[in-house]
């Protein structure tokens, strides 16, 4: 399934149907009272999320999505039908943003429904006006507005941890170890093209959910390869895990591929800086994890540790996604720290009353 994860469109709501102007014209009743009915109210438009797509795909770009008008009243006091809603099915993690101001209107990642615009107001009929000094009103109330606003729904996916890397490096791999996802998994870069998620369970208590996305390269910024809007859907992740193949048989060197996506992600947060709620990337926690160890000495993969730690003061993981070397203490790491963050986030709500 293609993946669409930004998209703009226009919706508006029905128009409320006017209410009728008639009188009641039976043969024994020449001058009957007025029985002008209200009219339908035009219907809403309402987003839903659900757990069972996980893509924009289904919205076209710029198209309208209509709910319908109401229907005017009629005579014999009949009510004009109301208009149907339109009902937007969205993945979860949907963001609503306005189309000129950018700015978020609703996130969809805390509630399942809202009813985004309402639809206008049936008028009232004739019948509806009648007062003792004015039996025959000759007028009734037009249906009220509708409201038409353009929109760039944006999806987020909602992971707990962004496994993020050059291409090739294994992320694909060990998200495939950890979790019931099953990624295709090539050794060619730019296997995965789309955000893979997968649930990871640790212990009977805990699950945490893991997204693997494309892999970054240097230049990314600047469009190279699949460039980096996927980082997006790693934006309201507390925890990344950056994944290094320290193979050196892509004949990269595993130093300088770590720099280079750091850089690429402090340049998405140099392009994103502007936007609402926007919470720069290169503060997040990231665990290190040098992968392929089974194609390391191991006095190698030593080395490569020593120098994270005294170029960057960070400990390293070293693993084998394709033997399962060290897969489980690295799983451990992720849930503990998955869970001081939440955790971590409840203090503070609590600490703010
Ligand atoms: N020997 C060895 N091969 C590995 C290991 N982890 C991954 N691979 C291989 O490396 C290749 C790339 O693995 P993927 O998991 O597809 O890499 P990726 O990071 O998801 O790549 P992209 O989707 O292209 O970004 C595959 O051939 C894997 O079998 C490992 O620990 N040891
Ligand atoms: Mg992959």
């Amino acid at each position: 399934m293609k993946f669409v994860d930004e998209v703009k469109i226009q919706v508006a709501s029905g128009r409320g149907g006017p209410g009728a102007i008639t009188f009641r014209r039976e043969s024994f009743a020449p001058r009957g009272g007025p029985d002008g009915g209200d009219g339908g109210k035009g219907g809403d438009v309402i987003f839903r999320t659900s757990k069972h797509i996980n893509s924009l795909v289904d919205y076209k770009p710029y198209k309208k999505y209509y709910a319908e008008n109401g229907q005017g009243g009629g005579a014999s006091n009949c009510s004009g039908h109301h208009g149907a809603d339109m009902l937007m099915i969205v993945p979860e993690g949907t963001i609503i943003r306005d189309s000129e101001t950018n700015e978020v209107l609703f996130d969809l990642t805390d509630s399942n429904e809202i009813n985004f615009l309402q639809g206008g107001r049936g008028g009232k009929g004739n019948a509806f006006f009648k007062t003792s000094v004015n039996q025959a009103p000759e007028y009734a109330q037009p249906g009220e507005d509708n409201h038409n606003r353009e929109i760039v729904l944006e999806l987020k996916l909602i992971a707990d941890v962004g496994i993020i890397g050059f291409p090739n490096a294994g992320k694909s791999t060990l998200i495939s170890r950890i979790s019931a996802a099953k990624p295709k998994i090539a050794d060619y870069p730019f296997t995965t093209l789309t955000p893979n998620l997968g649930v990871v369970k640790v212990g009977d208590y805990s699950n945490f959910v893991v997204a693997d996305i494309p892999g970054l390269i240097k230049g990314a910024h600047q469009g190279v390869g699949l460039g980096i809007q996927f980082l997006k859907h790693i934006e309201r992740t507390s925890l990344f895990v950056h994944i290094v193949d320290v193979s050196g048989m892509s004949g990269r060197d595993p130093i300088q591929d770590f720099q280079d996506i750091n850089y690429e992600i402090e340049q998405y947060d140099e392009m994103s800086k502007e936007k609402d709620g926007f919470f720069p990337l290169k503060t997040r926690e990231q665990i290190v994890v040098l992968n392929k160890i089974d194609l390391v000495p191991a006095d190698q993969i030593e080395k490569i540790k020593q120098t994270f730690k005294k170029k960057f003061n960070v400990n390293t993981f070293a693993i084998s996604g394709v033997t399962g070397k060290n897969i489980n203490e690295l799983l451990q790491t992720m849930a503990e720290k998955v869970i001081a963050s939440k955790t971590g986030a409840n203090d503070q709500e609590q600490g703010q009353h």
